[in-house]
């Protein structure tokens, strides 16, 4: 079926969580009131937000890291935690929504679903903030985002003589100055109860059979700005914005320059907070993953709205990452999976940030000043 972005959907099945049953094409949530840029909610950058409502959001994060799980202990051993069950869900999804077609949608899916857990279970009373790459590149550690601060993300980690060389191909970045586990601010010493994933590990064709054991270890940063900057400049975004198809935009997101310092602002982003975000599998383990996935759903909506007709639904890449094994293309029809987090939903659903129950902007302009 064709879908069409003015289509309007039920709001009905709307996240009923912990059921595999597949909603019907007669269920899909329907947004009762037309989703506009004045009633739509606003997602804000970390730094525009007020320093009670920034520590809103940590405290709200902190409640889900002590809320017990809903995955069953048998099905994924290392899930500690309500916020546990969101890394859960990822890793045990990552050979099917990286470098592919259901890469975006299904991290829009995902980061809707963690903003209805802290608004639900934990009274978070604002809307997940973001990450302005090319606004903090050149120097991490004294953003607002990683200062450490009481209204930050939290800082650097601890120093760590043995955090491993960062390698692009025969590229070898500098480290920085942490490696251990994250020093100060609202996540300082978090922990996670899932095992770290190296990148040469990244992309089997099979999940290793010990993904979601229970291996606990604190979440571990090294802020380097040698990693973000190049990938996080103002024309790179520029580039995403104005890619001519899904297929350049994903091109840009996530085709990196080897044996550069040029990684992609996908991968840039990841690299550039430490081993934990590094980590295919396991990166939302780092709080920080909630804010970079943010900034790559606000370039997603940001292209999909200069020609909503054609893109909100344009979907390109098959359903495997990097297409190993083989697999079809993706279509709207596609079902992906959300394990305990909630039904299992065709991207068609999920695609659109103003329809299928979804009604979000980002307040955002390319090229803004930076605060200071
Ligand atoms: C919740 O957010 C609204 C709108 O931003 C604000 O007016 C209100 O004071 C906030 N409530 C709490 C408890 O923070
Ligand atoms: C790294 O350099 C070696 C020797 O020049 C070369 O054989 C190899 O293909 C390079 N690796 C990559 C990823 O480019
Ligand atoms: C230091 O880094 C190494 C390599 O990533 C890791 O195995 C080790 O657990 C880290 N140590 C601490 C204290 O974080
Ligand atoms: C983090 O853990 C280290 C090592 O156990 C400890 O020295 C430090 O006080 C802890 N920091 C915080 C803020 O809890
Ligand atoms: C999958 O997409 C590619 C690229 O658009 C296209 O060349 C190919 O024919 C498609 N395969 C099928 C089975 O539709
Ligand atoms: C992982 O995915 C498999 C299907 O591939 C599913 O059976 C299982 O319940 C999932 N586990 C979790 C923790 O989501
Ligand atoms: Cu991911």
């Amino acid at each position: 079926m064709r879908l069409s972005p003015t289509h309007i959907y039920s709001i009905t099945a709307l996240l009923s969580a912990g059921s595999y049953a597949l909603p019907s094409p007669s269920t899909y949530p329907i947004n009762t009131v037309q989703c506009t840029d004045s009633n739509a909610a606003v997602r804000k950058e970390w730094s525009a937000l007020t320093p009670a409502e920034r520590i809103d959001f940590t405290r709200s994060v902190k409640c889900l890291m002590n809320l017990p799980p809903k995955t069953p202990k048998e099905a994924a051993p290392g899930t500690t935690s309500r916020y546990d069950d969101f890394t859960a869900v990822h890793m045990n999804n990552t050979l099917l929504i990286h470098r592919n077609g259901p890469f975006l949608a299904w991290h829009r899916h995902f980061l809707r679903l963690f903003q209805k857990a802290l608004t639900d279970e934990c009274g978070f009373n604002g809307t997940l903030p973001y990450w302005n790459w090319p606004w903090w590149s050149d120097d991490l550690p004294s953003s607002p985002l990683f200062d450490g601060s009481a209204t930050s993300l939290g800082g650097d980690g601890y120093y760590n003589t043995s955090m491993p060389a960062l390698r692009n191909g025969n590229y070898t970045f500098p480290r920085g100055h942490g490696g251990g586990c994250i020093k100060a601010g609202p996540f300082a010493n978090i922990t996670t109860g899932f095992r770290n994933f190296k990148v040469e590990d990244a992309l089997p064709a099979t999940l290793p059979p010990d993904t979601l054991d229970y291996a606990p270890h604190c979440v571990t940063r090294d802020l380097n700005s040698v990693v973000s900057d190049p990938g996080h400049q103002p024309d790179v975004v520029h580039e995403l914005i104005t890619a001519p198809s899904i297929r350049a935009f994903q091109g840009v997101m996530d085709g990196s320059v080897r044996n550069t310092a040029h990684l992609s602002p996908h991968s840039a982003g990841h690299w550039s907070v430490g081993i934990g975000m590094q980590d295919q599998y396991a990166s939302p383990s780092d709080p920080a993953f909630y804010l970079h996935h943010g900034m790559i759903d606000n370039m997603w909506a940001q292209w999909q709205l200069r020609d909503p007709e054609t893109r909100t639904f344009a979907l390109d890449g098959t359903v495997t990452t990097l297409n190993n094994p083989p697999s079809q293309n993706a279509t709207v029809d596609w079902v992906v999976h959300f394990g305990w987090l909630d039904a299992p939903r065709r991207l068609g659903e999920i695609m659109d940030a103003r329809g299928g129950g979804s009604c979000y902007r980002y307040e955002y302009e390319e090229g803004a000043e930076k605060p200071c």
